[in-house]
Formats: structure tokens, sequence, C-alpha cells
């Protein structure tokens, strides 16, 4: 990595002017959007800048506060953002970096920075999006000030007074006619993203307070992880049991890349691998990835054939999948310039990443495996199983699709279809139940909502193994019924397949109708992340109260809305009777059409990953064998901690 000295930045190193109207305009093309996600956003572009100052050597403390008022602050003990004339615009650097867009020492090789938010718009957006805007800046001995309204200038740049310190502090209050849904901080999208940062950035501890939390305890977290990759796996595979006595970590440089990587094997069956490049989460992979898998499998390969545990004769074929079955990983590479490709612009392009992952990796891994022969042992053993395994998985698929053919059609007997056949205007409901799917399937409008009953509880797969979750009838009716099949391969699962663009999980709003609806997402995310990560998967909400007065019905879906009704209701003097729904199949068609399913009247919460790392996290506890972390996670987050449902 580039370490920029401490006096070579200079404000004329900023290039690329522009103001700051175009981000007002259209936010959505900076930030992504302008809903939760993007208001969340507001907070990583900032801190990715803090980080910035880290992985140059010159920060190790960043404070993140939600304030009372909804304003965020964010301190860091970096360099500060720099104060000196810009020599042609005769302004002040920071005042160049806060009201000009793509102003910053990124597009300058000589200060080049590698960290950056997904979009790597840079401070400036969040002070264009921003009510108000603060910078206070301790550099060269001098506190300085700015403020901004709506990325104008508010309050020139002035000095405060002296200080021994340096670093920034920004605080910011998001605009709410940018942010029309939502300004409001969640701490647990905050602090997934912070823990995730100290992970990857072992030399630095952040600070997260909630000042709206009048418990100090629980508004206030501090991350900080020494052994770094290390740690994040073992955090990851809290609630899974190990083979590996500890996560195995290989680090280094290869050709002017860092490649850092942390792997354990556990006695899951499924694979979790994430990827980073820059701190940014490359959720569909790309060459870093597949030069780490390359290693993985030659590596284990050789070793295996060199000390025959792998007989040359043996029948069961390995495949590079087996190699990965049960294993945990984390790979955080550090690239000048990523080229970013596919659907989600999460995958990476660069070619020359591919080998200095894979030469880095095979040999540290030989390395490990010559020191430790009875580890080696095991993670073989493991991979002959997984292998077996798929072999039993591939007859079991065989069977299912001959018992769809056989079927007619191929479509599940159960499933009520819908009329029209393009995907893009068609939905399916997966619904709790067979007389809730009886409503659902009277209530429809037939011609592009279609309605799958499940029974009972589905299969666990979070402690299955492919082959019963492939024996499994509702899995097997919902494969079929979607159409991509299942599975972690472009072969297994082919989006281009898949029957409906909006598959609804339409539950009971009880106990029972969560766990159902947590199988489901945990079967979803596991087997069919694709669809989870396009924005393909619903939860359908139901209303939880009817309050009928003479003939006119009203629903609540919340405590509050119902006593307010109540209220209204006792002033005016009627008569009326308020019942709560204890299921969905209290409903008759109509009223479940009317409040659940009517696209003009129903509520339907996208189901979304902001945080991978997190979601598999939240699955392997919530699903896992290990019961003390589930309790202690659910204590903690009561609901969906990375789903944002
Ligand atoms: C531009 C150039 C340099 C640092 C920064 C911006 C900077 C921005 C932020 C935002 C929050 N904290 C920050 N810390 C630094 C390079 C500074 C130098 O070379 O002295």
């Amino acid at each position: 990595m580039a370490t920029t000295n401490k006096n070579d930045y200079k404000a004329s190193n900023i290039q690329v002017l522009e103001g700051l109207e175009a981000v007002r305009k259209r936010p959505a093309m900076y930030i992504g959007d302008t809903g939760q996600r993007g208001l969340h956003h507001l907070i990583n572009e900032v801190v990715d800048n803090s980080i910035d100052e880290a992985l140059a050597g010159h920060c190790d403390y960043i404070t993140v506060v939600i304030k009372n008022d909804g304003s965020m602050e964010i301190t860091d003990n970096g360099r500060g953002i720099p104060v000196d004339m810009h020599p042609k615009l005769g302004l002040p650097a920071v005042e160049v970096v806060l009201t000009k867009l793509h102003a910053g020492g990124k597009f300058d090789k000589d200060s080049y920075k590698v960290s950056g938010g997904l979009h790597g718009v840079g401070v400036s957006c969040v002070n264009a999006l921003s009510t108000w805007f603060n910078a206070e800046i301790h550099r060269d001995g001098v506190i300085h000030k700015m403020g901004f309204e709506k990325g104008i200038t508010h309050t020139s740049l002035v000095n405060q007074g002296k200080t021994d310190k340096t670093g920034t502090i920004i605080t910011f209050l998001p605009d709410p006619t940018i942010f029309t849904q939502t300004t409001e901080f969640k701490f647990n999208i905050i602090a997934d993203r912070m823990r995730e940062l100290a992970f990857l950035n072992p030399e630095v501890t952040i600070e997260l307070i909630d000042e709206r939390e009048d418990d100090p305890e629980l508004g206030k977290a501090i991350y900080h992880y020494e052994g770094g990759l290390k740690d994040f796996v073992s955090y990851l595979d809290e609630s899974r049991e190990g083979i590996t006595p500890e996560p195995i970590h290989i680090s280094g440089e290869v050709e002017g890349v860092p490649v850092d990587l942390a792997i354990q094997y556990n006695t899951s069956y499924s694979e979790n691998v994430h990827s980073y490049v820059n701190n940014i989460n490359t959720r569909e992979g790309g060459t870093h990835v597949s030069g780490f898998r390359r290693a993985l499998t030659r590596s284990l390969k050789s070793y295996a054939e060199k000390n025959n545990i792998i007989k040359s004769g043996s029948k069961v074929s390995i495949s590079g999948e087996d190699f990965r079955e049960g294993l945990t990983a984390v790979l955080s590479v550090k690239v000048a310039e990523p080229q970013f490709e596919g659907q989600t612009k999460t995958k990476l392009g660069n070619s020359e990443v591919q080998s200095a992952v894979e030469v880095m990796v095979y040999d540290q891994l030989n390395e490990y495996l010559e020191q430790n022969p009875k580890i080696a042992k095991k993670v073989i053993e493991k991979v002959v199983l997984a292998a077996e395994a798929r072999e039993a998985a591939r007859k079991a698929r065989q069977l299912v699709q001959r018992k769809s053919v056989m079927s007619g059609g191929g479509l599940p007997g159960k499933l009520a279809d819908c009329s029209i056949k393009d995907p893009e205007h068609s939905e399916i409901y997966l619904v709790e139940g067979d007389s809730a799917g009886g409503s659902a399937k009277m209530g429809r409008n037939r011609s592009f909502q279609a309605i799958l009953p499940l029974r009972g509880k589905i299969l666990n797969v979070e402690k299955a193994k492919i082959n019963k979750i492939l024996e499994n009838r509702e899995i097997q009716a919902m494969v079929t019924a979607l159409g991509a099949g299942l599975g972690y391969s472009e072969e297994e699962f082919d989006l281009d397949k898949l029957r409906y663009h909006k598959i609804i999980i339409m539950t009971d709003a009880d106990v029972d109708g969560s766990h159902i609806r947590t199988l489901l997402l945990t079967f979803f995310y596991r087997y069919m992340r694709l669809i989870v990560e396009l924005g393909h998967v619903y939860i359908a909400t139901p209303p939880l109260y009817r309050i009928t007065a003479g003939k006119n019905i009203d629903y609540a879906w919340d405590d509050e809305t119902r006593d307010k009704l109540i209220k209204e209701l006792k002033k005016s003097k009627r008569k009326f009777d308020v019942s709560r729904y204890k299921g969905l199949g209290e409903m008759n068609p109509n009223q479940l059409w009317e409040t659940t399913m009517d696209p003009e009247t129903r509520t339907l919460q996208l189901v979304t990953i902001e945080n991978a790392a997190g979601a598999d996290k939240m699955f392997s506890t919530l699903m896992g064998d290990d019961v003390t972390p589930r309790r202690e996670f659910i204590e903690r987050n009561a609901k969906y901690a990375n789903l944002d449902i």
C-alpha cells in the first residue's frame, strides 16, 4: 500500500471539480437509493475516509455517535482534512473536499487511497444531502471549523483556537426532503458495518454510541479485534463446531496486492466464503475468490495424493465444491484500481489479482498442511465425505426430476399457478397451512398470483445434508414451482428460469409463523441466495386486528392504530367489535385479498441483506445446534438483526 507522507499532500492535488447540484437532483445515482440503505450509506462515506487515514497509518480510533436530535457525529484521530488554500480555486482544501464532487486524493495516483464506499462518491455527497453539516478539524496545532447547509457553505473556515491533537469531527443531519422514507438511524445496521470494519482493519478501534438509548450499556459498543480476520472467522463460527482448533491465518503481499485470509473448517455443510476488496464486500466474488478456490483445491489435492490419503483408485470423484463444504473463510485484498463487474457491481474483475491470491494461498497453505498433518488428515477426510454426499445428492436430484416429470406438467400438485407466464409480472405466495392456502387461492387475482400452500414446518436446512434437503416434500414443491433449481453454482441454480419475480412469504403473525418464515429465509439464503440478493423475496404483512362497526370494517397492523380507531369509534358512540386475528385461516378470501394480497393496498416487506457476513452469523446462530449462543443472540437482537425486513 502506498503510504502518503505527512507533508506531501497539498490542496492542488485535488482534481476534477464539479458542484453538488447534481447530487441533490439525483441522489440515488450517488448513494444507491434514498431509503434506509442510502441513509446509512452516508455514515459509511464518512467513516471510509477515517479508515483511509488508518490504512495510511495515521489513525487508530474512530468514534461514531448517533445524537439525540437524530444527527450523526463521526470523530477520528487522523491527520485532519487539509485546510491549505487551493492555488487555482482560491478556496481552502477542506471546502473543496466538502463542496465539490469527486474532489479528493482518490483520483490522484500519488496519494491514492484504497478504501471507499461501494460508490466511492466521497464525503461531499453527504454534505449535499444534509440539512446541515459541520466539520471541525484539528491540524497544525489549530482547531478549524466550517459549516454548510444542503451542501452550501454557511460558515467559512474559521480558526477556533489551539489544539495539540489531529483529527476530524464531522457532524451532519440528513435532509428529510431527500430521505423521505426515513431519517432514523438504526443502531444494529451501523453496528454490523462497524464490527465488520474493525475485523477487516485490526489496527483501528471503533466506538459506537447511541445517545437516544436511555440505558448507556445498551447504547454503546466498542469494536477492536487484534486477531483481524482470524477473529472474524471465529465470530462467524461461534455456533458451529470447528474441525481445525483455530482458524488458519494467511497473509502477505504478492506483486503489490496485499492479501489477508482466514479459514476454518467446521462440521456444518454450508460454504461461507466472504470476500472483500478495499473493505467492500464483494458478494459476487470475482478474481480474488477464484484464486483462493484454485489454491485451496490444488493444495489439499496434492497433499492428499502425496500422503496417500485419497487412494488413486478411489471411486468418488472430488470436485472443487467438496473442498468448500463446511468451510468458513474471509478473504480481504487491497487493489489500487479495482474493476467491479457483475449484476450488482460486486464482482472483482482485475485478472492480476487471481494469480496473486493463488500463489500466496497455495504456498502458505501447503506449509501449514505439512506442519499440521493431523489437521490435514481430518480436513481431507471431511472433503471425501462431502464428495460422497454430493454423489448421493446427485441421485436424489435425478429422483426429484423424474418425479416431477411423472406428475405431469412438472409442477407440484398443490400449486395453484397463475395464468400469465411472464415471470417479471408473476408472483407466488408461499402460504403457511392448507386452510390459509385455500383462502388465498380463492381470494387471489389468478392472472398473476400463484399460491403454494406449505404444510407444517419445513426442514431446517442449517442442520441437514443436501440429500436430505432434496428429499423433503415441501422443499421439492418450492424448487419445482420456482423453476430455477437449487444450489450454489450457476449450473445448479439458473436465475433465468425463475418463474416468479416476487416470492412472497405469508405466515401467521405468531411464534410458529415467524419460525416458519425464518426456516424459509434460511433455505432461500443458503440454497437460492441470488433471489434474496436481487430482491425477489418479500414478506406479506397480514393485519393483527379487525375492527367492525356495523358494515364498516377497519384493519390495524399494530396496537397503536387499533387504539386510535377504538378511540374514534368511542367518540362517535357507535357500537363496534375488535377481534384479533390469530391466524391467516381466520380471514375469509375477500379479507385476505383486501388486506394482504391486493397490490393496491397491501404492504410487502422486501427482504434485503445489508451485510452478508452478518446474515450468515444470524442464520447459523438461529438455526444451529448450539443453544447458548442462540439464546444470547435472540436476547440481543429480539428480531432480525441483519435482514432488513
Ligand atoms: C483529503 C485528503 C486527505 C485527507 C482527507 C481528505 C480526510 C478526510 C476525512 C473525512 C473524515 N476524516 C477525514 N480525514 C482525512 C489527506 C490528508 C493529508 O495528506 O494530510
